[in-house]
């Protein structure tokens, strides 16, 4: 397997968590995004959208840090990064889900890049932009994970599932943001406890080869 990856990108860092998780060690190849490599030809040929992650799987290109994840779970199936009843999965997923459809596609960084070079907003507008979308985002979380009975050291239980892997790298962009978290003791708690976790912690953006 080669990890196609950037070590700021939050999207690649969640799929560096779960491969850990799962005890796979993949190749990597850096895709410099401000450089643009992502726009390669080469690279476009195998993603168009041109975006990391993708993960190479002998033949396959897999794309989408959610569908690569779930491809993990499903071809490594232990540890489980979902719980086994329907409705536990309904809910682990619809944390990922927040984080990954509703939070982050507004804050990366060809929607920011668009803001300042397109609109020509400033950059205290766009860290503006940046902050609202992953407050209202985590208004909502900190809200359901702090009542939900099924919330323990992590998101769903006492074991790292698909939620806590999209939520650590959020609350890292955040953090990288100055967004106060102060108002999100729950999700706080969460983040330190999978922080304790190798996996979790050697996945950082800090911790990758190509960190500058
Ligand atoms: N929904 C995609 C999002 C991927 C994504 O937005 N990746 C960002 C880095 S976090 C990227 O490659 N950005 C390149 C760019 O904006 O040009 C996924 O979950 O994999």
């Amino acid at each position: 397997m080669i990890l196609h990856d950037y070590w700021r990108s939050s999207a690649a860092f969640r799929v560096r968590i779960a491969l850990a998780l799962k005890g796979i060690e993949p190749g990597r190849r850096t895709v410099h995004l401000r450089k643009g490599e992502q726009r390669a030809p080469g690279y476009l040929a195998k993603n168009p959208q041109g975006l990391v992650p993708m993960l190479e799987d002998g033949a396959l290109a897999l794309t989408q840090s959610l569908a690569i994840i779930e491809y993990l779970e499903e071809t490594h199936p232990l540890p489980p990064l979902l719980p086994a009843a329907p409705a536990e999965r309904a809910w682990v997923r619809a944390v990922a889900l927040a984080v990954a459809c509703d939070i982050h596609p507004l804050n990366n960084l060809r929607v920011l890049n668009y803001l300042t070079g397109t609109l020509g907003v400033t950059e205290v507008q766009r860290d503006g932009w940046y902050r609202y979308w992953i407050d209202l985002g985590f208004e909502a979380l900190e809200r359901r994970l702090s009542t939900e009975r099924a919330t323990g050291r992590y998101c769903h239980g006492d074991a790292p599932t698909l939620a806590d892997v999209c939520l650590v790298p959020q609350v890292a962009n955040a953090r990288r943001f100055n967004v106060d978290v102060a108002p999100y003791p729950t999700i706080v708690r969460i983040d330190a406890a999978c922080n304790e976790l190798a996996a979790f912690a050697d996945a950082a953006p800090s911790k990758q080869p190509d960190a500058e």
